[in-house]
Parts: C-alpha cells; structure tokens; sequence
C-alpha cells in the first residue's frame, strides 16, 4: 500500500547531493490536499440515503406541497440500518436531512415543514439525531445532505429564504456531533409549491444567490474537519460526472480555478478538489419505489462502479434507500453483503507486501525516498527521483510466482497529484512485455484490471478469486 511519485517539476537541488545524504522531499506539484481530504480520500467508501417524504408518495422529488402527515414510519431502526452500512464496508453515512421537497427531517426552527408536523413520535422525532447517534454508536462517521433548492419555502429565491437555509447548516452543524461531510446538490431552481405561490423560480448564478464563499466560512468556523461537497468553488470535494458512480478518467484531483465538478479536472490546478462517485445501489432511483427489489444493481455491476471511482482515485458514495416501514430493502442489503465479499476476496493478499523493489533512480540516493518504501505498507512512505527525471522506472520482483489481476499504484497526494501517464510491463518467458499501456493518472490511487471486467449477474465472478492483487 504504498505510493509512486515520480517527479516530473521543481529544482534540481538534490541531484548535487552525494550518494548516501540527505536529500530534500519533492517541492508539491499544483495544489495539494488539507489534512481533511488526505483523511477523507482514505475512507473511499460510505453510503447514502434517501429517507423523507418522497418515501411515501414514490417521487424523486417532491413538489414540496406534500403534508407532513405522510411521514410515518412504523419499523424506524437507524441503529440496524447503519449496522447494516458497517457491515458492508462503509466507513461513513450522509444522510437526506432535507431534499427538494424542503421537509426538514429534525425539529428545526427555520421553518414549520419539519419532522413536528408529522405524527412519527407524536412528532417528537429527530431521523437526523437518530443517524447521528447510531453512527457513533457502530463507529462510523456521520454526514448530511441539505438540499440548496427548498420547493416549499415560500422566499425561495428571494432574500428571506437564505436566512432560513443558513439556521438549517448551523442547526446541523451545531446540534448532532461531528459533521464529516455535507452535500449541497446542485439542482437549483424551477417550479414548486413556495408556500402556495406554484410558481417557477430561478435563482440565476446559485454561487452568489446561496453566497457559498460565506457558507464555507460559517462551516469551517463551526466544523472545520467537515469536507464539503459542492458548494461552487468553494468546496472541498467535486461531483464525479455521472450519477452511475463512473468517475471521468483520467482524474486530476486539482481544478483550476474556474474549474467544478462533472470534469476530469486539471494537472496542475490551483485548487485540491478530489471527485466524489455517487450512485445508488438500485436502478429505480434515489428514493425507495414500489417493486424496485427487482431492480437492484449485481454485486459484479457494483465492482465495475468500485474500479470506477475508487479505481480510479476518487471516493464512492453509494445510496442505499430506506422504504416506507424505515427499513432498508432486502434484495439492496444482500446485494451489499455479496459487493463486500467481492471486495475483501479482491484485498485477501496484498502480494506486493514485502517485495523487492529497485528503481532507475532514487532522489539523492536517500533512502527515505527508496523503491523500497513502495512495498513496505505504509501509506506515509513513497518513493522519489530527481526532480528532472521525467520517466524513471521501479521494477517489483515478487518472493515466488503469483497469478493475480489487479494492480493498484498511488502517489503521494501529499505533495500534489503529477503522474500523467504510466505503462505497465511484466517479465514473461525471458522478457519485459507491456501488460498494460493505457495508465494515465494515479494519484490518490489507480486500480488497473489485468483482464476483461466481469460477465454480469448470472456467470459466477471470476476476480472473486482469494488474493488476486498487487498493490503498490
Ligand atoms: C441529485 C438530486 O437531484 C437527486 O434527487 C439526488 O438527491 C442526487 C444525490 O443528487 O442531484
């Protein structure tokens, strides 16, 4: 588990150094990650679910003249639904406090479409509170979503309704522990109910209506650990580009500066602005719907998604939707279960643990910066060259023979992402032959498959095989 940083910028200090002294570390390349997002792109996976009022009218989004009314669940367990989230790998859950619709799952003051209008507890519930809870409780982390677009709110649009959205971000963020991540959609504007108005409303350029620039400072001051998503330009993490979890690539982790989400970013960019795989675990949508059971994506059809985002440097948010009686669907959990399974048979054994590792060149012949460090398993450590050597190559000779078909390599994100491109090569029959020429970024990390994606569903998955990685 370890890092490839070749150097391609910089000075040529360290390469007057003599053998065996000191050398510098690589000067960073473009802009390079807070402490928060390294600790963010090192947790890959969470979920995501979609819970509120449009549970029980079966839409994607509500008009937001829906009667709170609706809103009951009768077998609520957020602690057995985050179990269930832990079970399958994830390492945190963002949850729909509110969406377009504008109901406010928890008792908040802003606004008298929330969770007190409902009879769920004698409206005394708190679904935000309850996810919070069960998240400390089961040891992951908590998130929350809050949509910037409110269809109920009769200022929608107009000054009154920011003071309103601004107490919901503090609510959220003062109220319920940490915070390790909030979502603001980017559906923004059109027609909805706005307190009776059913009208259509566009708020123009959404960056200066909602003034993300002083969100971001009102997060910070009151979260600072908490990584946000979207936001314009002033987020931590960008959307991926498709809602299928398939991260564009390559994908540069840096954006310029009027770069956003959706694109492969920018070498070199200005700003730290990882992507973000975002899909659902079930073909009918985001919400849970009638006889979507037979709908749910394959453990296999989830693996391409992971090699898609998470292969691919980026982390993965995969929602998991809850039903009308509160509880997950069935046929979404086993399919959860079996994706998990695919994943740790694909991480049972890391074969490059350990290895020998020589490289063309080592950055000041120090050996803090040895090929060597690419094999030990410790993410902090990496190996380097001279900053003027744009090609250098490390060769990994493993103790005995393996068969395995996933190769995963990383950069040391701390000092920016700069790799563009890579070839893999493999000594077969007495000689070096290219396995694999189509390696662009790597980054956070890239996961490259030796062989053709899986067949779906109905064929058994053949990269299920124990132990079949070399991860570098
Ligand atoms: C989209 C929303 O419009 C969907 O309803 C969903 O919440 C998804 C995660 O983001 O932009």
């Amino acid at each position: 588990m370890n890092k490839l940083a070749p150097l391609f910028v910089g000075t040529a200090l360290s390469s007057l150094m003599l053998p065996g002294q000191a050398a510098d570390p690589p000067k960073p390349y473009g802009a390079v990650p807070t402490p928060q997002q390294v600790n963010w792109q090192r947790m890959e996976f969470y979920g995501f679910i979609h819970f509120g009022l449009n549970t029980f009218t079966g839409r994607e989004w509500g008009y937001g003249d829906e009667n709170p009314q609706i809103f009951n669940p009768t077998d609520f367990n957020a602690s057995e639904i985050v179990e269930t989230f832990k079970k399958g790998g994830m390492k945190g859950m963002i949850y729909t406090a509110k969406h377009h619709d504008g109901f406010c799952a928890w008792p908040t003051k802003s606004t008298e479409h929330n969770i007190t209008k409902t009879p769920w507890k004698n409206g005394k519930g708190d679904v935000v509170k309850e996810f919070a809870l069960a998240c400390k409780k089961h040891g992951i982390k908590f998130g929350t979503y809050l949509s910037p677009w409110d269809r109920n709110h009769a200022e929608y649009g107009k000054e009154g309704y920011l003071k309103a959205y601004y107490q919901q971000i503090r609510e959220l963020l003062s109220n319920y522990g940490p915070v390790f991540e909030i979502w603001f959609d980017g559906a923004n504007g059109g027609d909805g109910y706005y307190g009776g108005a059913r009208e259509k409303r566009n708020i123009g350029n959404a960056e200066k209506y909602y003034n993300f620039e002083k969100i971001v400072e009102m997060i910070r001051s009151i979260q600072p650990n908490c990584i946000i998503w979207g936001a314009g330009h002033y987020g931590d993490a960008r959307w991926g580009g498709s809602e299928k979890g398939h991260v564009n690539y390559p994908h540069w982790s840096t954006v310029g500066l009027n770069g956003g989400g959706g694109g492969t970013g920018k070498r070199g960019g200005e700003r730290w602005v990882p992507a973000e795989g975002d899909t659902t675990i079930n073909h009918s949508g985001w919400f849970w719907h009638q006889g979507q059971a037979s709908r749910v994506k394959s453990p296999e059809e989830l693996m391409q998604v992971w090699f898609d985002s998470v292969g691919r440097g980026a982390n993965l948010i995969l929602n998991v939707a809850a039903d009308k009686t509160g509880k997950l669907d069935p046929a979404d959990v086993k399919s959860l279960m079996e994706f998990k399974e695919l994943r740790d048979k694909l991480y049972a054994k890391n074969f490059a643990l350990g290895a020998t590792a020589t490289a063309s060149q080592t950055r000041g012949n120090d050996k803090k910066f040895s090929p060597s460090n690419m094999t030990d398993g410790n993410m902090d450590t990496y190996w380097a060259v001279e900053d003027d050597n744009l090609t250098p190559s490390a060769v990994i000779t493993l103790p005995k023979p393996a068969t395995f078909d996933v190769i995963r390599l990383r950069e040391q994100i701390r000092l920016g992402q700069r790799v563009d491109s890579f070839n893999i090569d493999a000594f077969i029959k007495g000689k070096w032959v290219c396995i694999d020429n189509g390696g662009k970024t790597i980054g956070n990390q890239v996961m490259r498959r030796l062989t053709a994606p899986s067949p779906p569903r109905t064929a058994p998955a053949h990269h299920g095989q124990p132990g079949n990685a070399l991860h570098l």
